[in-house]
């Protein structure tokens, strides 16, 4: 009875896992890459809201976008002796020794949002929206909308990140079915609006204010939102003139659609707290294999369709 009444109250205040006979309170620690734009900071929100919910005491790290802090936080984690680690990792090389360190430790290991170029068995799972599609659902869209005739200006998200390399991948496979579309410009703006701006201000000196240019695909939002700027700045209609696609979705581009300075946005769900946690929580419960990712759908908006 008493015993009854204190699990009662434990779970109330804590996740409660029972492995075997016993129950214990479970200890996430989440090393996030940093705050480079409006997604970001929203999905941490709602990975710490979320985790209140739950009862789930979790241990939050900023990396403020350098993968040594990312190193740093994970190895703090294992020797605090957490019971999962959760990492949205900067950059998909270098991750190989730490996964080692955390599997020696016996502490599961969890991706969330980007992925890691490393043995598939150092992490339990990925928990993600499809990079790849959202980069052909851009691609598509921009096909459609020219009429499969585009010279393209692409802003890049941070070299060597997964999403930078899959979207361009995805939006690549799709216009190269179409010979009259192509990328003639390239760069990272880093996934910020600074970066987007200050790329787009070199496009439009080395392109003579954009002449030819029918589109603009950007890895992020953010990085649209400073081009736009910097096309407005520079006398251009962009939305207009030129076509605009981005991903993330987030409000800021809810209103740039709806204001007519953009076209499309595929949508990268930020709320995705309550997909990731019920796979940890029920990893640590049964420690059956999962698959090697969980994907989270992802859908592309216009200001005809805005959705929810
Ligand atoms: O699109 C971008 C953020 O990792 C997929 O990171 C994520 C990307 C997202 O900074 O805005």
């Amino acid at each position: 009875m008493q015993l009854m009444k204190w699990l009662g109250g434990a779970a109330l205040g804590a996740t409660l896992i029972f492995a075997g006979s016993s129950a214990f309170a479970v200890t996430i620690g989440f090393s996030q890459v940093g705050d480079e734009g409006d997604w970001r900071p929203a999905f941490s929100k709602d990975m710490q809201e979320e985790a209140k919910k739950e009862g789930i005491d979790l241990k939050f790290a900023d990396a403020q976008g350098k993968e040594e802090e990312q190193l740093k936080a994970v190895r703090a984690f294992i020797a605090q002796k957490v019971d999962a680690i959760i990492i949205a990792p900067v950059v998909v090389t270098g991750w190989g020794q730490v996964l080692e360190e955390a599997k020696r430790a016996g502490i599961p290991v969890f991706l969330a949002d980007r992925d890691v170029d490393a043995d598939k068995s150092l992490f339990v799972t990925r928990i993600s929206a499809d990079f790849n599609l959202e980069g052909k659902l851009a691609g598509a869209w921009l096909a459609q909308a020219s009429k499969g005739n585009c010279n393209i200006v692409e802003l890049q998200g941070t070299v060597g990140s997964a999403p930078a390399i899959e979207r361009k991948k995805g939006f690549e496979a799709i216009i190269s079915n179409f010979p009259d579309m192509k990328i003639v410009k390239t760069q990272s703006g880093d996934f910020t609006t600074a970066g987007g701006k200050n790329v787009m201000e070199a496009f439009i000196k080395s392109t003579d204010n954009l002449k030819g240019i029918c589109g603009v695909f950007a890895h992020n939002d953010n990085m649209q939102l400073g081009a736009i700027q910097a096309m407005k700045e520079a006398g251009l209609k962009p939305g207009k003139d030129f076509l605009m696609v981005s991903v993330d979705y987030v409000p800021a581009m809810k209103e740039g659609l709806a204001a007519g300075d953009a076209n499309a946005s595929v949508e990268l769900r930020s709320a995705i707290g309550k997909y990731i946690y019920p796979v940890v929580t029920g990893y640590l419960k049964d420690h059956k294999e999962l698959p090697k990712w969980v994907v989270i759908p992802s859908d592309l908006h216009t200001a005809a369709t805005p959705g929810s």
